[in-house]
């Protein structure tokens, strides 16, 4: 690894332990932005985890550039990941602590802001019990801010009401994986995706969201021979589709029938892996009564939308695959059957014996950079290592290591995020402090939760740019960012990776680390107990290596030096496995249930709860933009991205323009039981089917989540984000489109797509290529 690095660069830099190489390395740049040095690094946008330099010049980053050893990107950075520098210094950043005073937010000091917080925290908790304050913190820390983060509010402010905006992207699959496999943690790797010889994307359109994914497909003719099969499942024909041999155009949220479905096939077909299911899982009787039973092909193609003689190909082509990964994003984990979802592609997979093996697993694709961080270093669900609060087991040997008393050890689980609001809703819960997340554009049912928002003694907003909501706290604790700070994140494959600090924090801005840390010394003996002699990231990554020992997320093997040599260390990283493990639940490693097999699950598909129906006849999908980043703060101040989408739009079929008498460049209204939004632009396209529209949720100036629900899946928590019942309203039209009785009856039954002609005849949308 080190020779490849030196090769590409010309220079040794065997001294410096890649921190800082000079200025030759990639050549002439532009001349006033040439970096005098560059210093090795990891994205900080999404959970692909790419390797980068960040090229520093006066002390600003002017540069990022794609590292050319790391295994994940091979020194290629999607537009994001190449612009990343630019977000840096923007005028979108607080550059000191701000504070409330007479109704106005206004510059402050560390101390003030500290002490002022500390103050009504302890009167609040004085007064309402410790629960009432909560915390909800991001997947976009590093993973030793999370755990010092964590650490602080479970053992010092001893709140269990503490979760992350996770709860709104991975939860499902959190969730899923423990039903199935009594553990979370995703089981495959990007390698599966160069093996596999057939690739099923659920719900994940990795074209915009996951861009670097698609180099790992990329290699696979060159590995194994052959192209794989790539199959597309996504009701809205996504760039992604595009690379689809199969595509199939589901109806919105009936994922969980058409897995189902998929095993009935292969079932009644014999197509199924007996030796596997034998000796690898457990349910298998129930499993195959419950499918045989509920789950006819026919049926599954009324609920799904998707011909019989098409579910027995797609059934065929994963089944006598010999290697086949399914691999699944938001399409799947945000929806009120999320977690049910996840463990149907997950039976899938078993009944099929594709887990453990090179290119054969059920990989459930992160979001952000550090997604996996929450999870792991514990939060509303789980004490640090996966470790259970109900067990006493694990509440011990966490107070041992960690060095905390067992008594202050929370015993059982809080609420989860959206638990928390309906808490401040109904006066429980008094103060809320945010660490990195955006609400007031992210959150479903935006007028529920701004009525929530209101009713807060205390709003603390920890965010390194002028977000919406931190336009709306009391105060705010103004934080460094990328580049700025130092420690690790864990992508989708749970390859944990260095970033590195290029540059200073802007202005009086603080990392993270030093945030808690420093908070943490208003509140009487908390940091000399919880923190003690801690100064640098370094302290809180080896007291979590001590926790995650012997744990399925164990990094005990690890050091910053072994990470960077590697190009990151996938977990567990330990004894016997020195430079970690690329898979998980591989023949000779158990599951982590209580006879070490996964479990085969009978889940239900059940109807949505907000159907299409005569004032709201149309299906609302929300979600991403390639050049956007969630809610904007890093991105819309790069005009390399902003100006490539610089406001929402609404896909909509060309039959429904029609209907509407509108066609692309025209602006509608869009609304839902619960708001209205007005001025968003059309863009007629066949990529949504007829009675479907999609929205990217990115822009705050038109907010798409007025409109959506605030329905969870009972599970995981997690929101409803892709399917809610909207009506257009267009000057011509103002009443929208109407529905004939018949029609909506159809539709509160099924998803009625209603002119499948005019969807499916389109070039790039037929089913098989
Ligand atoms: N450029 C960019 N990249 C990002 C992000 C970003 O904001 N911008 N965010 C990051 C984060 S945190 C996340 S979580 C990921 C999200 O990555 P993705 O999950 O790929 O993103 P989405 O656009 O939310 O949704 C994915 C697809 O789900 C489809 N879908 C909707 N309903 C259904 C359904 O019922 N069934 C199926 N099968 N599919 C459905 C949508 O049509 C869409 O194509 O992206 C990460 N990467
Ligand atoms: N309708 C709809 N809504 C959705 C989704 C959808 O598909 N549809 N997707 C959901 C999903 S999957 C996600 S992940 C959420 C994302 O929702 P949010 O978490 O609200 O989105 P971000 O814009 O990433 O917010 C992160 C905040 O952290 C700040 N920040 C950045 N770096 C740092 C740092 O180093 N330190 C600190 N303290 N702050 C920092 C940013 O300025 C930003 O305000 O949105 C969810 N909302
Ligand atoms: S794919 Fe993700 S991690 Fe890689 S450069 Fe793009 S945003 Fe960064
Ligand atoms: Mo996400």
């Amino acid at each position: 690894m080190i020779n490849k690095i030196k090769d590409f660069l010309g220079v040794d830099i065997k001294n410096d332990k890649y921190a800082l190489v000079d200025d030759k390395v990639f050549g002439k740049v532009a001349k006033q932005k040439a970096p005098t040095s560059w210093v090795r690094s990891t994205c900080g946008y999404c959970g692909v985890g790419c390797g980068l330099y960040i090229g520093v010049k006066d002390g600003k980053p002017t540069y990022t550039k794609g590292d050319p050893a790391h295994p994940v990107n091979k020194g290629t950075l999607c537009p994001k990941g190449l612009s990343e520098h630019e977000m840096v210094q923007s005028e979108n950043r607080y550059t000191k602590p701000m504070l409330r005073k007479n109704g106005q937010l206004l510059e402050s000091t560390w101390d003030e802001v500290f002490k002022t917080t500390s103050d009504k925290f302890k009167d609040i908790q004085k007064n309402h019990g410790n629960g009432a304050v909560a915390v909800v913190s991001t997947g976009q820390l590093l993973t030793e801010e999370f755990y010092t983060l964590g650490k602080f509010v479970q053992m010092g402010l001893k709140t269990n009401n503490y979760d992350g905006n996770t709860t709104l992207c991975m939860a499902s699959a959190v969730m899923g994986y423990k039903q199935t496999f009594g553990s979370d943690g995703p089981v495959g790797c990007y390698e599966d995706f160069s093996y596999a010889d057939t690739i099923m994307l659920i719900g994940a359109n990795i074209a915009d969201n996951h861009p670097i994914l698609k180099l790992h497909i990329a290699k696979n003719k060159k590995i194994t021979g052959k192209k794989p099969k790539i199959i597309v499942i996504d009701p809205r024909f996504s760039k992604t589709a595009k690379m689809a041999d199969m595509f199939v155009p589901i109806k919105p949220r009936s994922d969980l029938a058409l897995m189902n479905g998929l095993c009935h096939i292969i079932l009644e077909q014999g197509w199924e892996n007996e030796k596997f299911i034998n000796e690898r899982t457990t349910g298998y009787k129930e499993f195959r009564k419950h499918i045989m039973a509920n789950y006819s092909p026919a049926e599954v193609a009324i609920t799904t939308g998707i011909d019989v003689k098409d579910l027995y190909e797609l059934a065929r082509v994963y089944a006598k695959s010999s290697a086949a990964m399914s691999a699944w994003t938001m399409g799947v984990n945000q929806s009120s059957l999320g977690t049910d979802t996840v463990s149907a592609i997950c039976n899938l997979a078993l009944i099929t014996g594709n887990l453990g093996r090179k290119g054969a697993t059920a990989l459930s694709i992160t979001g952000q950079c550090n997604a996996m961080g929450t999870r792991e270093t514990g939060f509303t669900s789980s004490i640090p290592g996966y470790r259970n609060f109900a067990s006493s087991y694990d509440r011990e040997e966490y107070a041992t290591i960690a060095n905390v008393p067992v008594e202050d050890v929370p015993t059982a689980r809080g609420y989860s995020y959206p638990q928390i609001i309906d808490a401040i809703e109904t006066g429980e819960i008094k103060a809320l402090w945010l660490v990195a997340t955006n609400p007031l554009v992210s959150f479903p049912d935006q007028k529920k939760l701004r009525r929530a928002l209101n009713k807060l003694d205390l709003l603390v907003v920890q965010d390194a740019f002028k977000s919406e909501t931190a336009f709306k706290a009391d105060v705010v604790f103004s934080a460094s960012t990328w580049s700025e700070k130092e420690g690790t994140y864990t992508n989708s494959e749970r390859r944990c990776n260095r970033a590195r600090k290029a540059v200073e924090p802007l202005g009086e801005t603080k990392s993270d680390f030093d945030i808690v840390l420093e908070f943490s010394k208003y509140f009487e003996g908390v940091n000399e107990s919880l923190f003690p002699k801690w100064e640098k990231p370094i302290d809180a990554f080896n007291e979590w290596k001590k926790l995650s020992e012997g744990r399925l997320c164990d990094y005990s093997g690890m050091t910053y030096e072994l990470i960077e040599e590697l190009g990151g260390v996938q977990w567990p990283c330990n004894e016997a496995n020195p430079n970690g493990t690329p898979r998980l639940y591989s023949e000779d490693m158990p599951c982590r249930t209580e006879d070490g097999k996964a479990k085969l699950l009978s889940v239900d598909w059940l109807p949505m709860s907000e159907p299409q129906n005569s004032s709201f006849p149309l299906i609302l999908n929300t979600g991403r933009t390639v050049e956007q980043w969630h809610t904007r703060t890093k991105t819309k101040t790069i005009s390399i991205l902003n100006d490539l989408a610089p406001e929402a739009w609404i896909e909509i079929n060309p039959e429904d323009a029609k209907k509407l008498e509108v066609k692309s460049g025209d602006r509608l209204d869009i609304s839902s039981i619960r708001g209205k939004i007005k001025d968003i632009i059309v863009r007629e396209s066949q990529n949504v089917r007829e009675g479907n529209i999609f929205v990217p949720f990115h822009y705050n100036e038109q907010l798409i989540n007025t409109i959506t629900k605030a329905e969870f899946d009972p599970k995981s928590f997690e929101p409803n984000y892709k399917q809610c019942a909207v009506q257009l309203h267009s000057i011509k039209v103002p009443n929208g489109i109407t529905f004939k009785e018949e029609e909506i009856a159809g539709a509160l039954e099924h998803i009625v797509i209603k002119n499948e002609q005019s969807y499916n005849t389109t070039k790039q949308a037929s089913y098989t290529k």
